[in-house]
This record gives structure tokens, C-alpha cells and sequence, in this order.
């Protein structure tokens, strides 16, 4: 098994490593890709030190699987190359998502669609990826109708300079805007680039991209996705009307034993996610349940993921282990 991380010196590259570690991916070689400017600079992983490579090299090494986090731009001009040289390529990129020769993987929902043929596999947007996954169980129990989401995001999904941005508002350096405003003390309604319906890029992701891993195009999905000024993971306010109707404690009986889930709604006891503590785990936690009582066959929810990890990194292990595990590979 012959690994390459693509973008491996960027946020999501960074949590790829880390998370390969945590599951103990098993690989024989490890390349590490980035771009020109960090060609031969050297890192020290588990112990061994690795020469960053570029991308043309990296092709011609002909790796089995090449995980990629370097942008759309990259995923486009590079993947199909890597697909050519034989390579599973797995994008962390929105370049793929929505092609319809290309599956949107969530492992615990739909990895069963994977083939040995599926030569570039898309890793859904990281908002996406936690609310799909937390209504999982209960979209097979009850059939979603419809859903409603805000999202309180975190800067991490932006990157390091935005990162970076926030650090230096909070401690009184002249910041590097990545934002059109100031982020820490503040609350931007607006993630990505605002399309001509009024919803911003991130918002079309959620709709279209929750309609594709369902393999449901009725679902009805609107969505306000929001920027905060906090780093642990992203935080979503999930309205969801049934088909049919529910009881509360099969609802939490369905979480609580879902793959990737965790349940932690304990209200008088405080106990409710928060991207505090979601930061560098790899489930969803899901809390705050409760019934919508203004219609019936709708409830409430309260996701919380560390998006570099379940949002990123973690999806795409996955998605990588479950490729040796059925011998896709
Ligand atoms: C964000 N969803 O948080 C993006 C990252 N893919 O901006």
C-alpha cells in the first residue's frame, strides 16, 4: 500500500496525518505532496522523516490511494491524472461532489455503493457531512421530509490565515483580513461566495449535497450557514419534519446506538455538545433533542463536529480504510 496525502501541509492535511496515526492505517510507503513553494522542505512523522514532494513526481510514483485536501483547482487539473496512473483518489475538495459519475461517500451511510471502478471518490463539504450522519438512523426509521439548518461554524474551516485573522483581532495585532469583516466578536451570516438565488456556495452545498448521499432528490433542505468566532468544530441548529411520526425515546435509542454518533442530551445537567469539546474527536455529537411543537412529525436537534476531523480528515480515512477492508484497492 503505497499512500499519498495531497495538500499535506495545510489544516486538513495536517488532521490526515493525525488521524492515520489515531486509526493505525496500515500503508508500506507514505508520500507527502504540496505545492511547489513547500517541494523539499522535510517532516517528521511517526518518527521518519519525509522530503515533501510535488505533484508531477508524485504521479509518477503511482501511489494506490492519494487523499487530497488542496483545493478544487488542484482536485481538477490533478486528480484525473492520478486516476489515470491508476490511483483511488478520495477529495476533500467540492470539485467532485456534484458529478454524477462520482459518488459523495459518508462511510457509515452509503460506502456499500462503492466499486472497484470508482477511481475518484468525493468527501462530502464538512457541514454536510454531520448533519447527514446525525439524521442517518432516523431518515431510514421515519423518511426526512424536509429540513431546515443554521450553521454556527467554525474559522478552522476557512484555514490557517483565518485562524490566524481571528488570533490577531483577539490579541491586538494588525490582522490579515480573510473575511470582508472583523470575525472575533462577531458573527458573519455568510460562508463562501454568495450565488444570484441570495444563498451563499456553502448553503447550495448542504441542499444538493444532502440530497446526493440520500439518494433522495425529495428532500427538502434550506439552509443559513454562519461563521463564529470559534475554533473546536462547527455547531448546527438541525429542524427536521418526518414522514412519519416519532417517540422521543426511540428517537434517542436510534442516536445513541448509530455508528459515529454520540449522544449527549442531559439539559439539566448542562450536558449539551459544544465544539469545546468535539475539537479532535472524530463522532457527532447530537444533543438539545426535542419535539418542534409547532407541526407535527418534527423535531430539533443540536449537532456539533470537529469539521477538520468527521468533516475532513476522519471522513476520508475512512473512506480509505473501507477501500483495503473490501479489497477496492
Ligand atoms: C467552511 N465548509 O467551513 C467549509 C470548509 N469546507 O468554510
Amino acid at each position: 500500500m503505497k499512500l499519498a496525502v495531497v495538500g499535506a501541509t495545510g489544516l486538513v492535511g495536517s488532521e490526515i496525518l493525525e488521524v492515520i496515526a489515531n486509526h493505525d492505517f496500515k500503508y508500506d510507503e507514505l508520500l507527502l505532496v504540496a505545492s511547489e513553494r513547500s517541494v523539499g522542505k522535510k517532516i517528521t512523522y511517526k518518527g521518519k522523516e519525509h522530503t515533501i514532494i510535488g505533484l508531477d513526481q508524485a504521479v509518477s510514483e503511482k501511489p494506490d490511494i492519494a487523499i487530497f485536501s488542496a483545493g478544487g483547482g488542484t482536485s481538477l487539473d490533478w486528480a484525473p491524472k492520478f486516476a489515470e496512473a491508476g490511483t483511488i483518489v478520495i477529495d476533500n475538495s467540492s470539485a467532485w461532489r456534484m458529478d454524477p459519475s462520482k459518488k459523495l461517500v459518508v462511510p457509515e451511510i452509503n460506502a456499500k455503493t462503492l466499486r472497484i471502478d470508482d477511481r475518484i471518490i468525493a468527501n462530502p463539504n464538512c457541514s454536510t457531512i454531520q448533519m447527514v450522519l446525525a439524521l442517518a438512523p432516523l431518515h431510514e426509521e421515519y423518511g426526512i421530509k424536509r429540513i431546515v439548518v443554521s450553521t454556527y461554524q467554525s474559522v478552522t474551516g476557512t484555514g490557517k490565515a483565518a485562524v490566524d485573522q481571528m488570533m490577531a483581532e483577539r490579541e491586538g495585532r494588525e490582522p490579515e483580513m480573510v473575511y470582508p469583516h472583523k470575525i472575533d466578536l462577531n458573527v458573519l451570516p455568510h460562508i463562501d461566495v454568495f450565488q444570484e438565488n441570495g444563498y451563499t456556495k456553502e448553503e447550495m452545498k448542504m441542499i444538493k449535497e444532502t440530497k446526493k448521499i440520500f439518494g433522495n432528490d425529495n428532500i427538502q433542505v434550506t439552509a443559513t450557514t454562519v461563521r463564529i468566532p470559534v475554533m473546536g468544530g462547527h455547531s448546527e441548529s438541525v429542524n427536521v419534519e418526518f414522514h412519519q411520526d416519532f417517540e422521543m425515546d426511540e428517537v434517542r435509542d436510534l442516536l445513541g446506538k448509530a455508528p459515529g454518533v454520540i449522544l449527549q442530551d442531559d439539559p439539566q445537567n448542562n450536558v449539551y455538545p459544544m465544539p469545546l469539546n468535539a475539537h479532535k474527536k472524530d463522532e457527532v455529537f447530537v444533543g438539545r433533542l426535542r419535539r418542534d411543537e409547532s407541526q407535527p412529525n418534527t423535531l430539533n436537534m443540536w449537532v456539533v463536529a470537529d469539521n477538520l476531523r468527521k468533516g475532513a480528515a476522519t471522513n476520508a480515512v475512512q473512506i480509505a480504510q473501507y477501500l483495503v477492508d473490501h479489497s477496492l484497492v
